[in-house]
């Protein structure tokens, strides 16, 4: 197979972390049994631009095993996981990405993903789907539908649809009840402050640690902080949000206030220019730099790099900027997404609920794609209820029903005092 990937040797290490991570993935597991003998994604020609991780493997191995042709690429140039784009590539998956890429490298395996001209797409940040539109609009004849796996994708995407321009249904994988509030929440939170250890190795207790955007992930990021002794500070734009994290007792402010005291700042916010110059000056000897949301635009790298005098690497995925003043900045991971690129991205077990309902949506589209019209798509409501009963199945975790009276008086409420 065509794929091109850093190094086959590294095929054995890969296959061991990927039958580890199936140990963890007991919903997408059961889907794949389910679905082997059936194979309701034969014909399918997939095309996935998908963080190439452990997880991933376990949903691309089930998506094969339910019929489908996949072809891949990562869809960050510092989150592919060598080891399992090797271990992929020799099970004739065709596979494109390594760490490290450039951006004309990262478009050219988004290319060779398109040359496969696929019928269904897998995005996480939709720069598939928009280098279709951009770029290859007689494609568009081929798709049936696609699927969208973070937040800056639906956002993306949303924004294309309002336009008029998005040519084809897709389905906000990252909508469903059983991702955002879960994948985002506690993958980010975990994952997040793994990464910054793994890239610092510094002591949270103590530390002042801010979190800028207390959405999904910044909820997430924070709890898990504050779990670890840090005085964890918020920055937000949107008052209920910035009440909430107030009434969770986190110190809310302004960046520019949090950034004369912060140890450890974070960005989750989707947005851009989070962190810029102005706070950089006002940081203290040391301050480390992160983020966590889809693209590197939250902390301004430019800003920092014009800034400093001079940079050196001074431990694996941990930048030292030097200011002229002698103060000394750290920016973790180029700014991008720092549980992926310095630590090895969310855990097994909460993809395992993030894949199931990529995986099912897949087979929505697979079935019903051909009737939807252009637009962004909810995950149907039996598909997010299907994921948390297995996952609750699995935990063993029982639940209550309710009685026939329960269900007769919660259907009109018409009983009063
Ligand atoms: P969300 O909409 O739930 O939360 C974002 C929050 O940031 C909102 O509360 C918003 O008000 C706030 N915000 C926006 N601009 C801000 C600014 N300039 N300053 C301060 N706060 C601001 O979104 P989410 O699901 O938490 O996702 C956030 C980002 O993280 C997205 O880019 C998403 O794609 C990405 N994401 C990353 C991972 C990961 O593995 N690292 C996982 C899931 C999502
Ligand atoms: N994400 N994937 C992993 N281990 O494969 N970790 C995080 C993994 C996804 C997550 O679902 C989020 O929405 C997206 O990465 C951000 O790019």
């Amino acid at each position: 197979m065509p794929s091109k990937i850093k190094d086959a040797g590294l095929a054995k290490q890969g296959k061991l972390r990927i039958e580890w991570a199936e140990t963890r993935m007991p919903v997408l597991m059961r889907l794949r049994k389910e679905n082997s003998k059936s194979k309701p994604l034969q014909g399918m020609r997939i095309g996935g631009c998908l963080h190439i991780t452990t997880e991933t493997a376990v949903l691309v191995r089930t998506l094969n095993s339910a019929g489908a042709e996949t072809v891949w690429s990562g869809c960050n140039p510092l989150s592919t996981q060598d080891d399992v784009a090797a271990a992929l590539a020799e099970e004739q998956i065709d596979i494109y990405g390594w760490r490290g890429l450039s951006k004309d490298e990262y478009y050219w395996c988004i290319q060779k993903v398109l040359d496969s001209k696929p019928n269904l797409t897998l995005d996480d940040g939709a720069d598939l789907v928009f280098t279709i539109h951009e770029s290859h609009p007689e494609q568009v004849k081929n798709v049936i539908g696609g699927t969208e796996e973070t937040t800056t994708g639906v956002h993306r995407l949303r924004a294309l649809a309002e336009q008029g321009r998005l040519k084809y249904p897709i389905i906000s994988v990252n909508d469903a009840e059983t991702k955002w509030d879960f994948d985002n929440v506690y993958g980010t939170g975990q994952s997040s402050i793994d990464g910054i250890i793994r890239a610092t190795n510094v002591l949270l207790a103590g530390k002042n640690f801010v979190v800028a955007g207390y959405g999904h992930c910044g909820r997430g990021v924070a709890m898990r902080a504050r779990g670890l002794g840090a005085n964890v500070t918020v920055t937000e734009i949107e008052p209920v949000n910035a009440l909430k994290a107030a009434m969770e007792g986190f110190r809310v402010t302004q960046m520019s206030e949090a950034a004369k005291t912060g140890g450890i700042f974070i960005t989750a916010t989707g947005c851009s220019d989070v962190i810029t110059r102005e706070h950089m000056k006002l940081m203290k000897d040391g301050a480390i730099l992160s983020n966590t949301g889809h693209f590197n635009v939250e902390v301004s790298v430019t800003d920092l790099e014009q800034l400093a005098k001079s940079k050196r690497e001074i431990r694996p995925n941990n930048m030292e900027y030097t200011m002229p003043d002698g103060k000394r900045l750290y920016l973790l991971a180029e700014g991008r997404l720092v549980n992926l690129a310095a630590a090895e991205g969310h855990p097994s077990e909460v993809m395992d609920m993030s894949f199931a309902n990529q995986f099912l949506s897949l087979l929505h589209l697979a079935k019903q794609g051909k009737t939807l019209k252009p637009g962004v798509y909810e995950v149907p409501k039996e598909i997010d209820q299907q994921v948390a009963r297995i996952k609750l199945e699995t935990m063993n975790i029982k639940i209550d029903t309710l009685t026939e009276d329960q269900a007769r008086y919660i259907s009109g409420y018409g009983a009063g005092t």
